[in-house]
């Protein structure tokens, strides 16, 4: 053969080995210089790779409760980044390669939410002393990697070590569905966010005056009358409780705890409309749907007004496996002291007597709480500090800091602004143990921030007020008060902002943050 048409040849043939094999973009190296959200207890890097390919098998330790699901979770997400087709297999032992998960109580360091992801050149693992841990886990390994890999690019996960166990045990969010009504499908794509961030708790606002959204079958107009319209005048809607449990079902799937809220006794202008004889003076309201708070009260002198609670509250509960039942109690300001009192101690009874423990606004506080209740501090730091001395746990959902309804600045077309502007750095930079004067750590159950919906209408909406701020509020209940500063964690959201973009989230392009 000439030397010509060989040298031709020879370049063919290293053009057609280019060609098939896939490019890896720049392997990470350095599994420190990933930007976790929320930051790691600890993080060490080993310098190398691994390298997720279509021969990558997700396997999980064979006999442990719900791992199989969260193997599956994991294979599906990677498969989502990749196209790769990966698969899971139960395992009697760690294997030599692949990705392993495994419960071990052989870590009392980590606590039961916490994990160990360990990455090395051909075996990943992630050990925890529970499924929601190695879930967490699976989260953290899905940081290291893009939502969406560019086209034939092979995922390289940098290897090393991440411990990591979180700060508080309850990291939720709430979402007012009353005002406005949130679909099924929105639902699960607001659970969805959550378990991105590792949050465990999705509190469900379902009664308020403008909307009653959960299906009562013994007392079917709530929905049929209280559940027709909402803010605006819209349609409403409501969830019927098959509805209701496919939603409680989704989110068990990915460890968050659905929390109903029926709030009373004010609040309650939609139940007032659809049942006159809830009304002290026998006369149903007209339907409301404006903006205005405190107006409306059950009436607290009634039996029937038990009755109704105890009807609601059986039918609740008995669609959610967590531990809590919200009652509400914020801005009764048509309701005698005493009669508000008499009313929340014979309502906490109900929830008891149904299995549940109670969380209510911190309002609840000047009633004598039952053994386990929770006072969710919004705005009164008398109410929640009487909890304290009273022994209930709190929740801390300020609303200068966490109400994620709130303006970002003067300039934010959406949202309220009562309790001042909540720019993306506001919403980090506090310290729910040193909020509230009398609350030490010991005293907070967790952290929650909220969206009422007065002026949210759908999904865009929804989005464009929760993110970039969800994530700060993930990370103020996972990571220790030592390992966050807005400097450094304003650098790791600019990386997760191809994140949202990937994911279609409608997201505020904050000033604050250097996004890339
Ligand atoms: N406060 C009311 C909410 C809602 C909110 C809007 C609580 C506990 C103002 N109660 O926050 O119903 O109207 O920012």
């Amino acid at each position: 053969m000439k030397i010509i048409a060989k040298s031709v040849y020879i370049a063919a043939v290293l053009l057609f080995l280019g060609a098939c094999t896939p490019k890896t973009s720049q392997s990470p190296t350095d599994l420190t210089q990933t930007s976790f959200i929320p930051q790691p207890a600890s993080v060490t890097a080993t310098g190398d790779a691994y390298t997720v390919s279509s021969s990558t098998v997700v396997y999980y330790r064979a006999g442990t409760e719900g791992l199989q699901q969260t193997a599956a979770y994991l294979a599906e997400h990677l498969g989502e980044i990749s196209g790769l087709a990966i698969i899971t297999e139960s395992a009697e032992k760690e294997p030599s390669r692949g990705i392993y998960l495994e419960i071990s109580g052989d870590d009392p360091g980590l606590g039961n939410e916490g994990y160990e992801l360990n990455i090395d050149k051909k075996l990943v693992t992630i050990k925890s002393a529970s499924a929601a841990g190695c879930f967490y886990g699976c989260q953290t390994l899905l940081q290291t990697l893009p939502v969406k890999a560019a086209g034939d690019e092979l995922l390289a996960v940098a290897t090393g070590t991440v411990r990591d166990f979180p700060e508080y045990a309850y990291r939720g969010a709430m979402l007012d569905v009353a005002r406005h009504f949130f679909s099924v499908e929105d639902v699960k794509r607001m659970i969805d966010f959550l378990a991105a961030y590792k949050m465990n708790v999705l509190h469900l606002h379902l009664t308020d005056d403008q909307g009653w959204r959960i299906e009562i079958k013994s007392w079917p107009m709530l929905t049929e009358i209280g559940g027709s319209t909402e803010v605006g005048g819209g349609e409403g809607g409501y969830y019927t409780q098959e509805q209701y449990a496919e939603i409680v079902e989704y989110a068990q799937e990915q460890h968050i705890t659905i929390i109903p809220e029926i709030d009373m006794p004010g609040h309650t202008n939609a139940a007032l409309a659809s049942y006159a004889e809830l009304n002290c003076d026998g006369e149903a309201r007209e339907l409301y749907t404006g903006i205005e708070v405190g107006f409306s009260t059950l009436c607290t002198g009634k039996e029937i007004t038990y009755q109704f609670v105890d009807d609601v509250v059986r039918e609740v509960a008995a669609l959610i496996p967590g531990p809590w039942f919200h009652i509400g109690g914020d801005e009764s300001h048509v309701t005698a002291h005493d009669d508000y009192v008499y009313f929340v101690e014979r309502v906490q009874d109900i929830v008891v007597k149904y299995g549940k423990k109670v969380i209510g606004w911190d309002e609840i506080a000047n009633a004598t709480p039952v053994e386990g209740t929770t006072v969710q501090f919004w705005d009164d730091v008398e109410n929640t500090t009487m909890g304290v001395d009273k022994g209930a746990m709190v929740l801390m959902s300020p609303a200068a800091r966490a109400y994620m309804d709130m303006k970002y600045d003067p300039t934010t077309k959406l949202g309220l602004y009562w309790a001042g502007y909540i720019e993306v750095d506001h919403g980090y930079d506090w310290d729910p143990a040193t909020m509230v004067e009398g609350v030490i750590k010991a005293n907070i159950l967790g952290v929650e921030a909220a969206l009422w919906t007065e002026t949210i209408t759908n999904m865009d909406e929804l989005e464009y007020m929760v993110f970039p701020r969800l994530p700060g509020y993930a990370e103020i209940g996972w990571t220790a008060p030592d390992l966050r500063d807005w400097e450094t964690y304003s650098l790791r959201l600019a990386d997760h902002g191809k994140r949202f973009e990937d994911l279609e989230i409608d997201f505020y392009r904050s000033s604050l943050v250097p996004w890339k």
